[in-house]
């Protein structure tokens, strides 16, 4: 039956009706494609004024361990072509020496003297571990009230005593990944979660390393999500656990160093499963790694995003594995666990195509407590938090940068207290109840040279700030541990 019969029949009153309806009809239609104009009108405005951030984290990878920074073994073509096209920071600094706390100052956006988790959880003064607590503000809490949706994949490591303190209570609207620090030292991990739910993966076993290798899923998830957020701004920290111990890799990303001769490491075990290589095994994680980031880029292309993307590439500590093959750290001494520039002082690489100048280097001196505000400054939002950042927003568009007046950080393993402070060209190391040590960075990088005695005026000054730099934490005394308190009598 066509509808012109239907009409034919209509009386006036009916055809009034359904003029009425073809009106509606005609009208719905108008201001349905109005409303698609105006939302796609609207998402393209928010597109263009609120960029994508993805922010990349390995996991104790050293400062000199990309090609991009000088490394000659390692292959990580796709994170150099990063720099290529965006532009490397020599002098960023990590927010700690090791996982937690670093992965609090990045999110909070404080420094070790003000951060509520200062150690890894086996390092408290309750002997238990200590949480984000769900009071502080994540930089993913901020972005959010800009319209973000926030996703972490990779290592949370932050929710270690209880549910409290997990990622969809800190802004993230979506967790894939390792909610603990020793589950996050295997790659066959027989737990992983997912929002609130744990799961085992399928077929996994980590003693047999068997199954499914979490680097693996983690890229999935991560080009998943990037897939299903194209229309809207949004924030992807991708966590990943690379080249963090355990060592071990599947077979093919091995191909390109196996037959190179290298010299093999044995490693203790511990309740690691390491693979047999030892530099092989940590040279193909890497690359792995590497090649994973390269199928992100290439999404990006071929979704139109990378211009709206501003996608920074870093390291969480300095390294634990290398013994001097890699150079993991090039001149830089000390590595994980220190606070020499080896253990904070980490790769970082921004790229934003069209908006950062390809092929940049700067000497600014920034800390992951600078990202908070960053990405406020990126999102149009001012940061709720009190944050010891500057935002490096203007370092990353070519223009005049506000300076820090110093960076600070404190530690307290089996070292006991460290603190140590970089102002301008200097740098201060403290060590419990030892004298400050000194030492200009501009033509000592390798901080051989302690200049305490010689210039005692800015020993003293170190002293003060040192004082100055913090506020006691109950759970982070700078106090010897109980388990290591004999060194100290
Ligand atoms: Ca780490």
């Amino acid at each position: 039956m066509s509808s012109n019969k239907i009409i034919c029949i209509q009386s006036r009153e009916d055809k009034f009706i359904i003029m009425r309806i073809k009106n509606s009809c005609f009208k719905l239609l108008i201001c349905s494609l109005i409303s698609v104009v105006v939302v796609n009108y609207a998402n393209a405005q928010e597109r263009s004024v609120k960029p994508n951030i993805i922010y990349i984290m390995a996991d104790d990878l050293g400062y000199g361990d990309l090609g991009t920074y000088g490394q000659e073994k390692i292959k990580t073509p796709n994170i150099d072509q990063l720099a290529k096209e965006g532009m490397k920071f020599l002098q960023h600094y990590a927010g700690s020496t090791v996982c937690a706390p670093s992965r609090v100052s990045l999110l909070t956006g404080k420094h070790m003297g003000h951060a509520t988790v200062r150690g890894n959880p086996r390092w408290t003064s309750i002997g238990k571990p200590v949480d984000i607590s769900s009071e502080e503000i994540t930089v993913a809490e901020e972005l959010k009230r800009a319209g973000y949706t926030n996703a972490i994949i990779g290592k949370w490591g932050l929710a270690e005593a209880g549910l409290e303190s997990m990622p969809l209570n800190q802004g993230f609207d979506y967790f894939y990944g390792y909610r603990k620090h020793l589950t996050a030292h295997h790659y066959y991990p027989d737990i992983l979660w997912e929002n609130n739910d744990p799961f085992h993966p399928e077929g996994n076993n980590w003693e047999n390393k068997e199954g499914q290798y979490a680097h693996d899923s983690l890229t999935s998830k991560a080009l998943n999500f990037i897939e299903q957020n194209t229309e809207k701004p949004f924030f992807l920290y991708l966590a990943f656990t690379t080249p963090h111990f355990e060592l071990t890799v599947p077979e093919d990303s091995k191909e390109q160093y196996k037959d190179l001769g290298w010299e093999k490491r044995i490693m203790k075990p511990a309740h690691y499963r390491h693979d047999e290589e030892g530099n092989v095994t940590y040279a193909a994680m890497v690359s792995r790694m590497d090649r994973d980031i390269g199928r992100i880029m290439e999404l990006l292309d071929e979704k139109g995003l990378a211009e709206n993307t501003l996608i920074i590439f870093t390291s969480d500590n300095g390294h634990e594995y290398d013994r001097n093959f890699f150079d993991s750290n090039g001149k830089l001494k000390g590595m994980k666990r220190d606070l020499y520039e080896g253990g904070i002082r980490i790769p970082f690489i921004a790229r934003w195509k069209g908006t950062i100048e390809a092929g940049k280097v700067n000497d600014h001196i920034s800390a992951f407590w600078d990202f908070l505000p960053t990405a406020c400054e990126i999102a149009g939002v001012k940061p709720t938090t009190n944050t010891d950042g500057i935002s490096y927003l203007p370092t990353l568009l070519g223009n005049e940068q506000e300076q820090h007046e110093y960076l600070y950080w404190e530690f307290n393993e089996g070292q006991g207290p460290i603190q140590a402070i970089r102002k301008g060209d200097w740098k201060a190391v403290k060590f419990y109840q030892k004298p400050v040590e000194i030492y200009n960075l501009q033509n000592d990088l390798s901080e051989n040279n302690d200049l305490a005695e010689t210039e005692p005026e800015k020993a003293e000054d170190f002293e003060q700030l040192f004082k100055q730099a913090r506020v006691e934490n109950e759970f982070f005394p700078l106090e010897p541990h109980d388990r290591i308190k004999h060194k100290f009598k």
